[in-house]
């Protein structure tokens, strides 16, 4: 691909992407509450935003500790940014750097170096972890997740034969869906025979489910000091110890190669599937404030029932007060879940409930009394909710209007399963939906809950 090919690429992906941030972010139509609710992870979505439209791409280093993960990012920069030490746990907490790699160039496999910044290549941020075994259980899974999250792609750091806890890490790295190279580090301190052997068990057996076979490179960022012998023109040998360059040609290769392939297109599909995410997140509290607005609505339609059959002696008033109640209640409900009904849908909608729940039977409710009942409701809400005469037939029923609230509560709770499935009942059905209904709620507790508010509403049991 040429530059100027691979500009017009980037530049594309980055449109997209700006575009399908700006409906997704639209889509979820924030409030104030969510907002505030979700301020890290727009924050979070911005920088990464912002990360994009800078063409940053963020490597990290990961591995358990000791395995020469500093040495080897310090390789990469040409100059010793993070701290190294023998002794374990020497990084703490994360640290970056930023490398200049768009000096230089992969071609035919070969890298060149030049003496400018190229113009369009990435600009690449370098992360330094602590050991994965330095933190502890949940903190390392949460810190790890969380730097893989932001990071284009991930180095994992071996220094040998891997250890199951290093492939368990491995596998979980997995899990954020980022391109990974396995870095067989320290090879200055195997024979040659035995390096080959380390490397064919790694990348044949170890990682096979998880990396491909030449995603594992070999490296040495910080070769142990060799012991040089020069005999100098008096004819006399001294000893010297001398610092081997670095071997990380390999891996530099890899990771040019992974940039000038990917570069920004990784980093934008790194940004959609963190944005991915977010969505999925703010819409799962949508879904579960809207519930809970379904259930304070259900709960109050219930009691409005209750106290009309309640207060109503008229055995016809009973049931058309009654219903009326649900329908009103099934319209506010589809109102919530923001599912458009029509009157004929909601009275068919309360008959079906009804009939599946055994709360009335279709001789006693035909279909065109309810939807009738759905067409004059709103006209004589007044009624129910006129409370004047209340006190005076608080001594009617109250049997009559438990059982009157209870079925309120079931078709309330099955519309919501109805209304949330998206005006279907889906694959099982309503008569399983009903039924799963009747075999949860807790009828006993629904009546005391009923008793109660009829007890301070009315002055009675
Ligand atoms: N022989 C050899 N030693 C190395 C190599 N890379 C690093 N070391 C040494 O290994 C030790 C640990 O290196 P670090 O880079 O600090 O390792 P780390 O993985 O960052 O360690 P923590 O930060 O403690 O997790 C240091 O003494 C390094 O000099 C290497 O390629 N070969
Ligand atoms: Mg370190």
């Amino acid at each position: 691909m040429t530059d100027n090919n691979s500009e017009q690429t980037h530049e594309l992906i980055l449109e997209k992407a700006r575009t399908s941030l700006a409906e997704v972010m639209a889509s979820l139509d924030l409030t104030d509450a969510d907002r505030t609710a979700f301020a890290d992870q727009i924050d979070e979505v911005q920088v990464m935003m912002d990360k994009l439209e800078r063409g940053v791409v963020h490597i990290a280093a990961f591995g358990m500790v000791s395995r020469g993960k500093s040495a080897l990012l310090n390789a990469l920069l040409g100059r010793e940014v993070f701290e190294t030490g023998a002794t374990h746990g020497t990084t703490l907490e994360r640290q970056s750097a930023s490398w200049h790699v768009n000096h230089e160039a992969v071609d035919g496999g070969e890298i060149h170096t030049f003496a400018e910044a190229s113009e369009t290549g990435p600009t690449v941020e370098l992360i330094d972890t602590p050991g994965l075994n330095e933190v502890d259980g949940e903190a390392r899974a949460k810190m790890a997740a969380d730097i893989a999250r932001r990071a284009d792609l991930l180095l994992f750091v071996v220094s040998g034969d891997m250890l199951r806890p290093e492939l368990d890490a491995l596998a979980e790295l997995r899990e954020a869906d980022k391109p990974i190279v396995v870095v067989f580090n320290m090879v200055d301190l195997y024979p040659d025979a035995d390096r080959t052997k380390i490397h064919d068990k790694i990348r044949n057996e170890r990682v096979r489910e998880l990396i491909q076979p030449e995603d594992v490179v070999l490296a040495a960022g910080c070769p142990r000091p060799v012991k040089v012998l020069t005999r100098g023109a008096d004819g006399l040998t001294t000893e010297q110890w001398e610092q081997p360059e670095p071997i990380i040609a390999d891996l530099k290769l890899k990771i040019l190669e992974v940039l000038q392939r990917e570069g920004q297109a990784l980093t934008a599909l790194n940004t959609m599937l963190y944005v991915a995410d977010v969505h999925d997140q703010i819409i799962e509290r949508k879904l579960a404030l809207r519930d809970e607005a379904a259930d304070t609505l259900v709960w109050r339609f219930t009691i409005t029932k209750a106290v009309a059959v309640a207060c109503n002696p008229i055995a016809v008033a009973d049931v058309a007060g009654g219903l009326g109640t649900d329908i009103a209640m099934v319209f506010a409900l589809g109102k919530l879940y923001g599912v458009p009904m029509t009157r004929v849908g909601v009275g068919k909608l309360v008959v079906e409930i009804g009939k599946m729940a055994g709360l009335f039977t279709a001789t006693e409710v035909g279909t065109h009394f309810l939807i009738g009942m759905a067409k004059s409701f709103f006209a004589a809400s007044s009624f129910f909710t006129g409370g004047a005469s209340v006190a005076a037939y608080a001594s009617v029923a109250p049997v009559q209007a438990f059982a009157a609230g209870y079925s309120s509560r079931v078709i309330g709770e099955a519309t919501k399963i109805y209304l949330r499935n998206g005006a279907s009942w889906g694959p099982a059905g309503p008569k399983t939906v009903v039924k799963h209904i009747l075999d949860t709620l807790d009828k006993d507790s629904i009546v005391r809950r009923i008793k109660d508010e009829l007890q301070s509403r009315l002055g009675t049991g």
